[in-house]
């Protein structure tokens, strides 16, 4: 019996700004929406968050994109409407929550409604650099995942190409033992996260993407190395891929990492970041024994993983706030300001969810 995965991009449309963008992202979220399961009535919330989000984006915004992503946590499925742009920035944030408060004119139109109509609203918003906004609508609201562990991430195919050979996924390091492990007294499981970045770009890419998620959730490996072992194996004859694994332990503050070829994997804490740094190396052709490396992970901390269609120069705290809020926002901020070279691009954010 293989694992289940926890998390995987899911479809994903970017929807640059332009004149028909409203209607666009109407018409997708709803799309999106319906696939997953959430209710008629609900949807009109949804077009209505998504409308706002891109109009607001369309007048206000220096450029931007709205993002739909069908997010998974488990068995459980959720909508992303996730709006990033490059600027102004919301110089009165509070003011702009209160709907229509003050804010006339500028961005925040309408962020006080879409907040209302959401599951879960996040923003974050640099002044001068960009905001995300986030809001995710639940096909169940009534069975949240509750796994302890938050996760988010993007990918976008470079520009002119379909198919994006940059993925992730997430699942837990270990099966369950027993039904006592459902225990909501007991710590939250460990899970292993995998950034993958196919070599190249377009199809080849993307079909070395897709046998390391077959391949990752079929292994019943519950440490980093034994993963990518795995993975080496199931990717030979495809065009191969630098590849990232972390066993996220946050319960127990505790990470481990092993990768091969070029990604960033780091951990942020109190503004700080520290990286796990990788073997020279293709999972699929040329796999070094990589030594695995531990990593502190203390209250707060935040794990990004990330491509080489990111730069991997961005400071932690050149982002005052960021990372106290939802890694969709997380990632997307860091996605905008980190600067994107011509290639694929793949993030992930990982972090201890908030108790309940
Ligand atoms: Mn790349």
């Amino acid at each position: 019996m293989s694992a289940s995965l926890l998390s995987w991009p899911g479809e994903t449309v970017w929807l640059r700004v332009d004149v028909g963008l409203p209607m666009a992202a109407r018409r997708e979220a709803a799309r999106l929406a319906r696939r997953i399961g959430i209710d008629e009535e609900r949807v009109g919330s949804v077009e209505i968050a998504a409308t706002e989000a891109a109009t607001n984006l369309q007048r206000h915004a220096t450029d931007g994109a709205l993002v739909l992503r069908v997010a998974l946590e488990g068995e459980h499925a959720s909508l992303d409407v996730l709006a990033t742009d490059t600027g102004p920035g919301i110089a009165d944030l509070a003011g702009a929550l209160r709907d229509g408060a003050s804010s006339a004119g500028t961005l925040g139109v309408g962020l006080g409604a879409i907040a209302r109509l959401a599951d879960v609203f996040d923003i974050h918003t640099l002044p001068g650099r960009g905001t995300a906004v986030l809001a995710r609508f639940h096909a169940d609201r009534d069975r949240p995942y509750a796994g302890g562990v938050e996760f988010g991430g993007l990918t976008r195919p470079i520009g002119g190409e379909e198919m994006c050979g940059d993925t992730w996924a997430v699942r837990y390091a270990e099966e369950r033992a027993t039904e006592s492990d459902e225990d909501p007294e007991s710590l939250p499981r460990p899970v292993l996260a995998m950034m993958c970045d196919g070599l190249g770009h377009g199809p080849q890419a993307a079909r070395a993407g897709e046998v390391a998620q077959e391949a990752f959730r079929a292994s019943r490996a519950t440490r980093p190395q034994q993963v990518l072992e795995d993975l080496h194996r199931a990717m030979r004859g495809t065009r191969g891929a630098a590849v990232a694994v972390v066993r996220a332990d946050f319960a127990r503050g505790r990470l481990e990492f092993a990768g091969v070829g070029n990604t960033t994997t780091c951990v942020v804490t109190d503004g700080r970041r520290a990286s796990l740094l990788s073997s020279p190396g293709i999972v699929g052709a040329h796999l070094p024994r990589a030594r695995p490396v531990s990593a502190d992970a203390g209250p707060g901390s935040v794990l990004v993983m990330h491509s080489d269609g990111l730069n991997d120069r961005w400071a932690a705290d050149g982002f005052p706030g960021l990372f106290a809020r939802r890694p969709p926002v997380i990632a997307a901020q860091i996605l905008r300001d980190a600067g994107a070279r011509r290639d694929d691009i793949g993030v992930l954010v990982l972090k201890q969810a908030p108790p309940r």
